[in-house]
């Protein structure tokens, strides 16, 4: 959340900020800026609304540079107005853009106040550039007023400074928010993620905690959080700037929901090398796997959802307890720890704030083992923990989360499989089984994505509802609250999923001519009673819309709208039903007119609490 991005070079690196702002801007849309020192003044150009606005401002202001930060902004203190925009200056000397929570602001705003320090914004932001003010104009370097000041701040930051007095100096900070330096020829950037300055430069190096950054034209200095040089391995980066296009489609969201036959492959890729053996999660896997009595799941989102299908994989393919939270509620509570419990964290940017603080606090509690499955490399939270497996989603955009997911939930499968194995029960026959499943998986997910026309056509029934009701029992339960989750972030329409089940405890009340109820319906153990529950919304003029397999002869009739989904796949059936509550969700999201890839008040990567 909130995109950061900085260049020191001897090009104008105005179109640098600008194009690397648009391609942070999935972390943030809600107000874009960027500040670059021209001659001798900071000249600053920030805009309401989307990175675009600001381009245009930009250039009928003539802005140019040769040292500049950018922002885009996804708010957390003060509404979104121009005033509250990123970068945020003190005397026009110092300029800031900052990702992150200050905690203690208010109490630093006071102290500053008393200093004489005037306030034009009501973000936590700005007490950063009076503070970094405040040490610089007593004397000495940017870096250490910005070493002074940071230590001085509690809370969640990424920054980059500039002062007018310093055309040769880039400044960084990070503590609890992504931040990584680009390497260039003669020139070298900071970024929130590679993204960002990609087209520049692929040699990366991600910041630790605590760590600050010098950059020149011609090299980086880095201290780490106890003041000592700090050396940090370059990295490749290995992401496409193709795979940031949208080429044919409309949407990231759109496109990322057609790239998943591909991601899974990719996925499954890993294991059908591995098989199902302990190696696929690390080195230490084959130690830590056995000694295993149980498994704790934490994470947000979309990724709780995949957590959620794993309990029902792990639970009965491992036979081994697992229980799932949300990162944010675990994280404040007293909980009970058993070390021999694996914690698994599910994050697609590595970077989830609420998800790496939970994994913190079960270190402390006692667990003694972590595994992460994300989608991007060298992240925060795999790099936190013993144990990881990357899904291969590829860069995904779209703010609502889709082929991240599916890849998620084959990553936990392959878990589940593998505990099964190193537990005995998962025979030589399952195992073989399973690989298959998994082998055929992105053949019937494709088959789904066949489905879009009718699909499309339902979407318009459902754009002039205010409400939609998502039913799932067993493993597709989690695939439910998924299609509601995605229903609700990106049509805006209010939507709710219960295990079927739960019905006629609460929610029929609800029912009524007015209630699309949308039924994951899989040929499985359940569907008899599936079909005992939607007889219960029939009954009280609820129209049902149910997704079927192939082989399940399920009929349309008066109020029951079908459509088939390919003949049901065992085990994964979960992944292959949520490709239809995808593509519902977009396309109603299209009919009523909403951002589709960026909803309204979100933003991806949530870097902040
Ligand atoms: N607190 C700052 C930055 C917000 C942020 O990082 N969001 O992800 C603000 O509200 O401007």
């Amino acid at each position: 959340m909130c995109g950061i991005v900085g260049a020191i070079a001897a090009r104008d690196v105005v179109p640098v900020l600008v194009e690397g702002l648009k391609r942070l801007e999935y972390r943030g849309y809600d107000s874009a800026g960027v500040a670059v020192l021209a001659g001798d003044e900071i000249r600053r150009v920030r805009r309401v609304g989307r990175v675009a606005e600001m381009e245009g401002a930009a250039a009928e202001e003539n802005l140019h540079g040769l040292l500049g930060i950018g922002h885009t902004r996804w708010a957390t203190h003060g509404g979104v107005t121009e005033p509250n925009a990123h970068p945020h200056v003190s005397f026009d000397k110092i300029a800031v853009v900052h990702n992150g929570i200050i905690e203690n602001h208010e109490e630093q705003r006071q102290r500053l106040k008393g200093l004489g320090y005037a306030f034009e914004s009501q973000t936590d932001t700005e007490v950063i550039a009076h503070l970094v003010h405040h040490y610089y104009q007593a004397g000495g370097s940017l870096f250490d007023a910005v070493k002074q000041a940071t230590r001085e701040l509690t809370g969640a930051y990424a920054i980059g400074v500039i002062a007018l007095d310093r055309p040769d100096e880039l400044v960084c900070a990070r503590m609890g928010c992504p931040l990584l330096v680009g390497l260039g020829d003669g020139e070298n950037f900071i970024a929130s993620d590679v993204s960002a300055i990609l087209s520049a430069t692929r040699r990366v190096i991600f910041l630790e905690e605590g760590d600050i950054g010098l950059l020149t034209r011609d090299g980086v200095k880095l201290i780490d959080k106890d003041d000592q040089p700090a050396a940090r391995p370059v990295h490749l980066s290995d992401v496409s700037l193709a795979s940031l296009e949208l080429g044919p489609y409309s949407h990231f969201m759109q496109k990322e929901i057609h790239e998943q036959p591909k991601a899974l492959s990719d996925t499954i890729e890993a294991v059908q090398d591995a098989g199902f053996n302990a190696a696929l999660f690390g080195e230490a896997a084959a130690e830590i796997l056995p000694q295993l009595e149980g498994v704790k799941i934490l994470a947000c989102g979309t990724s709780y959802y995949a957590g959620l299908t794993a309990k029902y994989w792990i639970e009965s393919i491992a036979g081994i307890a697992c229980d799932v939270e949300i990162a944010s509620e675990y994280r404040y509570r007293a909980a009970f720890a058993n070390p021999k419990h694996l914690v698994v964290t599910i994050s697609q940017s590595g970077e989830t704030l609420d998800t790496m603080e939970a994994l913190k606090y079960a270190r402390e509690l006692g667990h003694a083992y972590a595994l992460s499955i994300c989608n991007v490399r060298e992240s925060a939270i795999p790099r936190a923990s013993d144990l990881v497996f990357y899904t291969r989603a590829g860069a995904e955009i779209g703010v609502a989360s889709t082929k991240a997911f599916t890849t998620q939930l084959v990553g936990l499968f392959a878990l589940a499989v593998t505990l099964g194995k190193v537990r005995g029960k998962v025979s030589a026959a399952d195992e073989a089984q399973y690989l298959d499943d998994l082998r055929h998986l992105p053949g019937s997910v494709q088959h789904a994505l066949n489905l879009e026309p009718q699909i499309k056509a339902w979407s318009e029934r459902f754009a002039v509802k205010d409400n939609a009701l998502f039913l799932g029992r067993g493993l597709h339960y989690p695939i439910a609250l998924e299609g509601a989750l995605k229903l609700k972030e990106i049509s805006y329409i209010h939507a709710e999923a219960y295990p079927a089940g739960e019905l006629k405890h609460g929610p029929l009340a609800l029912v009524d001519e007015d209630m699309p109820v949308v039924v994951i319906a899989p040929n499985d153990a359940l569907l008899e009673k599936v079909k005992s529950n939607m007889q219960e919304v029939r009954a009280r003029g609820g129209e049902l819309f149910v997704f079927a397999d192939a082989d399940s002869h399920f009929h349309e009739s008066d109020g029951v709208h079908v459509i088939r989904t390919p003949r049901h796949v065992g085990v994964l059936s979960p992944i292959v039903h949520t490709i239809p509550v995808q593509m519902l969700a977009y396309h109603v999201a299209l009919s009523r007119g909403t951002d589709v890839d960026k909803p309204r008040n979100l933003a991806k990567s949530v870097t902040v609490e």
